[in-house]
């Protein structure tokens, strides 16, 4: 008989000198990234912000979709998307990294979605506080989790499911957790979540749950796949690890000059050019941005824009700089107010998760 082990993959590693296979590429183009020269929107537009779709994006009707909010709570709730809209409307601008940003750069090579820095986005999301609407349900005192379930449904390592992530109770009850239907101002697109997703300020993607149908709270810690077996950081296959949470610091030069088709070099005139991009962090907010143009042997401070998105958005930097001709390397190193940084040799793990190795760019400044 023929079941669901023949055609699901388990996780591997990629051989020391395989290219990205067809089922890598695959992924890669469902599930896009930023085009870096979009990093000059500090919102980022809806269809330039990266995807993640683990399986299909689902069929929802936002005229009938409804959220349940049940198992360890007084009084079990259910809310329609009209409901929802009625409540307090806040708007938040929010940083969303891929957890698994950076995976396709690191050897050897964890085989899944093969990002290199683009899984990032910076939008408006428009929605509803969850904590209020867990006061009203009435969370059991001895509650540990907060399990959010999408409505998506496939089949991972073997394993049949629907996405479905957990929060620790005190996480899911920050008041920065809002139940979004709104991105920049607009219902929520299909591929983002529609009609209903969670946000989760601070933290990397996954926890970010989209097409939200259900939010269960239970008083034994969730062990479903997206959280006990996916989404951890693990030395090898045995390691249990510890879980992916917050955005390491990162910042990302937006490549400056033109680009070459293929090898996407940059090509600059001499003279006076204005280096610049943007940078985040989920633990604490961006506190300085250093920039070198040698590929990390000298750096020099980035002068920072005002932090006007709050402390869970990206926050955009420059630096002046007037090269000669040849031949040079960007890249830029975000620190956050709890002394975080970015690693110049970038820590493995075997998912490929949580990276914030510092970006190069390689760029040509032709001659005078
Ligand atoms: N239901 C559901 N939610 C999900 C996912 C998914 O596959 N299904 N992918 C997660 C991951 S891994 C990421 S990085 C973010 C991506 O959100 P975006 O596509 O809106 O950028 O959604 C998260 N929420
Ligand atoms: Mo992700």
């Amino acid at each position: 008989m023929t079941t669901v082990d023949d055609v699901s993959r388990p996780s591997r590693l990629a051989a020391a000198d395989e290219a990205i296979s067809v089922e890598e590429l695959q992924l890669a183009a469902r599930n896009h990234g930023i085009p870096l020269e979009a990093l000059r929107y500090d919102v980022t537009p809806a269809g330039l912000h990266y995807l993640l779709i683990h399986y299909d994006i689902p069929d929802l009707d936002p005229a009938t979709h409804a959220l349940t909010v049940d198992g360890a709570v007084d009084r079990p709730l259910t809310v329609s998307l009209a409901e929802l809209r009625e409540r307090p409307r806040v708007t938040r601008r929010v940083t969303l990294e891929c957890a698994g940003n950076g995976r396709a750069l690191l050897r050897p090579r964890p085989v899944s979605q093969p990002w290199l820095v683009e899984a990032v986005g910076n939008a408006e999301w428009t929605g509803t506080p969850l904590a209020p609407l867990l006061r009203e349900a009435g969370v059991a005192p001895d509650a540990v989790d907060v399990v959010f379930t999408g409505a998506d449904h496939g089949i991972e390592r073997g394993v049949e499911q629907d996405y479905q992530r957990a929060l620790p109770v005190t996480d899911a009850m920050r008041e920065e957790v809002l139940l979004a239907y709104e991105m920049n101002g607009a219902p929520l697109l299909p591929q983002h979540g529609a009609p209903l997703r969670l946000i989760v300020p601070g933290w990397y993607g996954m926890a970010h749950v989209k097409w939200l149908r259900s939010v269960t709270v239970r008083t034994e810690p969730f062990d479903g796949y997206q959280n006990a077996v996916a989404y951890r950081l693990r030395q090898d296959a045995d390691d249990p690890g510890v879980p992916v949470t917050r955005i390491e610091p990162r910042a990302l030069v937006r490549p400056p000059g033109f680009p070459d088709f293929m090898s996407r070099t940059r090509v600059l005139r001499p003279g006076p050019c204005t280096v610049d991009g943007r940078a985040w962090s989920g633990h604490a907010p961006v506190v300085s941005v250093e920039v070198t143009t040698d590929g990390g042997a000298t750096w020099a401070p980035a002068v920072l824009d005002e932090a006007t998105g709050g402390d869970f958005a990206w926050r955009g930097w420059r630096h002046e700089w007037t090269p000669g001709p040849g031949r040079y390397v960007l890249g830029a190193r975000a620190t956050d107010a709890s002394a975080r940084t970015q690693p110049v040799e970038q820590p493995w793990n075997r998912g490929g998760f949580a990276n914030n190795l510092i970006q190069r760019v390689a760029v040509v400044v032709l001659p005078e």
